[in-house]
């Protein structure tokens, strides 16, 4: 139930409009009557507007409101120069009382500018016009604490599709914003694994989410890649990185994104911002690791080595990147060179899932870091790695993945809702999440 506000006029102003408009325009009372309702609506008010040439009847209205309103408007018309009687009923009245007049009653004749109700009024508009009735129940509504009627919300459906994707924190990290947003976002976790479906059932779920009017999806391993066919365009990062981590489905198309990239490069500027980039090696080659590589490169990494098991796929990623940047600044090693190729290398960033809890361990031999190598990571369950650990025990100085999962959803809402998300609001509450749960 919206509060209830009186518009109360007292005598004569049932002639608006149809008399002497040079003073009180043009006008009439019902056309006052609609701006009032408009207004109210508005703000969440219900009013009750009228008018009377009875004094009595302006007094016994007065006494209803008491019981039944928030607030009262009152134009007494000529009742305000001259009725004790009017006074003595708003003084009864225990809310706001706005007192209102067309004209601006101090410029004309002097018995008009002493009025018997103001001292009793929160505030008194006058010489506005017919405006001065909306201003006044726009004021009311303030003093009042009215907000209005709750404001339309916009909703967003979205989710991810992936494999053994239960403990991801992308979920709740869109939907806390969504709601800090005031918007109602539900992000769904289409997790293949618990629906013992395989990478193939991907062209099936896109359709079904499209359907039920999904706004977009993230894609995550094993999905990565095989979706690029499903999709009616991709972005110019995930056309370059043959990766797409988010597709936004709008207007009946599917336009692939990789807000992978921006994830890493958001992080590392910093988390690292200082360290030095002359050279750095890259462990892993996969989905993942193209979008690091692509972003260690924008991040101005002079001279990147990518280190993979699959020697296929190191030199894909690596000349993918040269036609991208200069050819001599990638380069591709395999597992038997790391020795050699960290030997002279600033930085280490780790894309392959060895460290994740799944697969616990390091991805490289201990004894190949040394303190003034820094380390970079993607993974962020656990937060700390084994490599993370090994490296800090060392002294070396690291970054966690932590930051990488919070900016690709910083990116992906972006494209999800056409809202620029919080940042710094998105990585508190990861931050606060990971707290609460380790
Ligand atoms: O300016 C105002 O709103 C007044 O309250 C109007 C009262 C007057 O006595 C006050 O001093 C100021 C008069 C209302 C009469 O309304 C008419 C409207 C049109 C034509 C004739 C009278």
């Amino acid at each position: 139930m919206n509060p209830i506000v009186y518009v109360l006029n007292g005598p004569n102003l049932n002639l608006l409009g149809k008399r002497q408009p040079e003073i009180y325009g043009r006008e009439t009372l019902a056309d006052v009557e609609a701006e009032c309702r408009l207004m109210a609506k508005e703000l969440g008010l219900d009013i009750e507007f009228r008018q009377t040439n009875a004094e009595f009847q302006l007094i016994d209205w007065i006494h209803e409101a008491r019981e039944r309103a928030a607030g009262i408007v009152i134009n007494p018309a000529a009742l305000t120069h001259s009725s004790v009687a009017v006074l003595d009923a708003l003084k009864t009245c225990e809310f706001p009382i706005l007192e209102v007049h067309i004209s601006n009653i101090h410029q004309r004749e002097e018995f008009r500018h002493h009025s018997f109700v103001s001292c009793v009024a929160a505030g008194v508009i006058c010489g506005f016009g017919t405006q001065g009735y909306p201003l006044a129940i726009q004021r009311l509504a303030r003093l009042i604490g009215s907000r209005g009627p709750l404001p339309v919300q916009r909703a967003f459906l979205v989710g991810l599709i992936g494999a053994g994707i239960q403990a991801s924190r992308t979920p709740a990290m869109h939907e806390q914003e969504g709601a800090a947003q005031g918007l109602r976002y539900v992000y769904k976790l289409i997790d293949l694994e618990i629906l013992g479906l395989g990478a193939d059932a991907l062209a099936e779920l896109i359709i079904a989410a499209e359907r039920m009017g999904f706004a977009g999806l993230n894609i995550t391993h094993p999905c990565k890649q095989s979706v690029i066919p499903l999709l009616d365009d991709l972005s110019e990062d995930a056309r370059a990185l043959g990766a797409v981590n988010t597709v936004v489905l709008k207007d009946g198309k599917r336009i692939g994104h990789n807000t992978d990239w921006f994830g890493f490069a958001e992080n590392f500027k910093r988390g690292l911002p200082d360290v030095p980039r002359d050279h750095v090696v890259q462990l892993g080659a996969g989905g993942a690791g193209s979008a690091v590589a692509h972003a260690a490169l924008t991040c101005g990494i002079k001279k990147l080595t990518i280190v993979d098991v699959a020697a296929d796929r190191a030199k894909s990623v690596a000349d993918g990147l040269a036609t991208r940047f200069s050819r001599d600044r990638v380069s591709v090693a395999t597992p038997a060179e790391i020795a050699a190729v960290i030997a002279t290398a600033n930085g280490l960033i780790n894309t392959t899932p060895i460290g994740m809890a799944k697969y616990p361990g390091l991805p490289l031999p201990a004894k190949l870091l040394r303190p003034d190598l820094w380390v970079a990571e993607i993974v962020y369950f656990p937060m700390e790695t084994e490599l993370l650990r090994t490296a800090r025990a060392l002294g070396c100085r690291t970054l966690d993945g932590g930051g990488m999962a919070v900016f690709q959803a910083v990116e992906a809402f972006r494209l999800f809702t056409g809202i620029k998300p919080d940042a710094e609001r998105m990585l508190q509450h990861f931050t606060a999440m990971n707290a609460a749960i380790s």
